[in-house]
């Protein structure tokens, strides 16, 4: 089947959102992604329409892997975040195409069910740590959650990350990392008390402490046996993470900012990490997260898909798809999807009790609701900065 159009729809129900839809010859077949980068989706848009669209009409749909290494390689400047979020939003695009002319759900395409649901976790927030240890005690009692997510960071900062307007420039968190490190440890300490030990509990540094601190923190929850700890520190030095590896015990999760397979390979081939938790858009889709998942799969390092809520419905039921053939899947972040979004996006993983399932359709199974999108336009929004309220110094967000 040739493509015959490579469309784009920018929209913002509560979060900005940049989907990319791929047509067919056939007017009852059309595929779409997920390219969403939060905070720069203007510049995908860009790429994708003056660019990617006019060599991609006329391709054949089938040829997803040519596809793919064209985009990647043919740019010959290589990945980036805005390249290889419009090769996302492409290549998922080809792939809910296949599955439809299959007329096969995506995860059947990827080798077929090794589990019937995705164990799942959600982000425990509120305004102020009370409100989160409530929120944490609500999630496993009324909700089921098997395993709850905590963030570093100052409760006051919840929110700040929101499109809720027009912005000329990021909002600013307060956040001192040198400061906070012993307040960061008593708040999961806190949970831990409150949710009891059979609960995962998954503590998000957000790359926000040196190695030195993260270090001091993470001999500290040691005892209190997280179930990982998510980005102790930023990804562009690998010897800080093979440094803070080898000083403490407590499993590592690691990779959302990364951008390809080469970033990921130190991490995983050294075993510096336990769960590898790339975020599919910013590797360039499901064709580069099958090659991960499997090197990953080889060093017995498991996978913990990037799904926040600032990633769509589309790439949470590629996740969802991932994980259930996945052999080495370890868990799936669950952002919760506002009923906004559910009014432009339709389909997606259903939560209940720990898991999420998904019902049978061929390909990726969404659409969006292009009449709806419309409802909502595209507002310019930044992902925030910190920056230490002694000195006004910019730190990791
Ligand atoms: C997570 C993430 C996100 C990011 C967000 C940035 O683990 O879910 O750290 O919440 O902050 O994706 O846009
Ligand atoms: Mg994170």
């Amino acid at each position: 089947m040739k493509i015959t159009d490579v469309r784009t729809i920018l929209t913002c129900p509560k979060q900005n959102y940049l989907f990319i839809k791929i047509m067919t010859e056939d007017p009852e077949i059309y595929g779409i992604g997920d390219a969403s980068m939060n905070g720069r989706e203007k510049a995908v848009e860009d790429l994708t329409l003056e660019y990617l669209r006019p060599m991609l009409i006329g391709m054949d749909t089938d040829r997803i892997e040519e596809i793919w290494q064209l985009i990647y390689r043919g740019t010959y400047w290589r990945g980036g975040n805005i390249m290889m979020s419009a090769l996302c939003g492409i290549d998922m695009a080809l792939w809910d195409i296949k599955g439809k002319i299959a007329g096969l759900p995506l995860y059947s395409l990827l080798g077929g069910k090794v589990r019937d649901k995705v164990l799942c976790y959600s982000h425990v927030l509120g305004k102020t740590n009370e409100e989160k240890i409530e929120k944490a005690a609500s999630f496993v009692q009324e909700k089921g959650l098997k395993v709850i997510r905590l963030r570093a960071g100052l409760p006051s900062a919840n929110g700040t990350l929101n499109a809720d307007g027009i912005q000329n420039t990021p909002k600013v968190e307060d956040w001192d990392p040198e400061f906070w490190a012993d307040d960061m440890i008593n708040y999961f300490i806190k949970i831990r008390q409150v949710v009891g030990d059979k609960v995962g509990i998954i503590y998000d540094l957000h790359e926000r402490f040196s190695p030195e601190r993260a270090i001091y923190i993470m001999r500290k929850l040691e005892p209190y046996n997280p179930f990982f700890i998510e980005d102790p520190i930023a990804p562009d030095c690998f010897e800080s993470l093979k440094t803070v590896r080898e000083h403490t015990n407590v499993p590592i999760a690691f990779g959302e900012l990364y951008k390809s397979r080469w970033e990921c390979l130190p991490g995983i081939t050294n075993r510096w990490l336990d769960f590898i938790r790339c975020d599919l858009i910013r590797i360039g889709g499901i064709t580069e997260a099958r090659k991960i998942g499997a090197i990953a799969e080889t060093y017995d390092v498991k996978t913990a898909w990037h799904g926040p809520n600032d990633v769509s419905p589309i790439t949470h039921a590629v996740n969802w798809h991932l994980n259930v053939s996945a052999y080495n899947f370890g868990i799936q972040e669950d952002g919760t999807v506002d009923d906004t979004v559910k009014e432009v996006v339709k389909g997606g993983p259903v939560y209940k009790d720990g898991y999420l399932t998904m019902e049978d359709k061929p390909g990726i199974g969404c659409d969006v609701d292009e009449e709806a999108a419309k409802k909502y336009p595209y507002k310019r929004a930044y992902i925030p900065v910190c920056k230490r309220p002694s000195d006004n110094s910019l730190c990791d967000w």
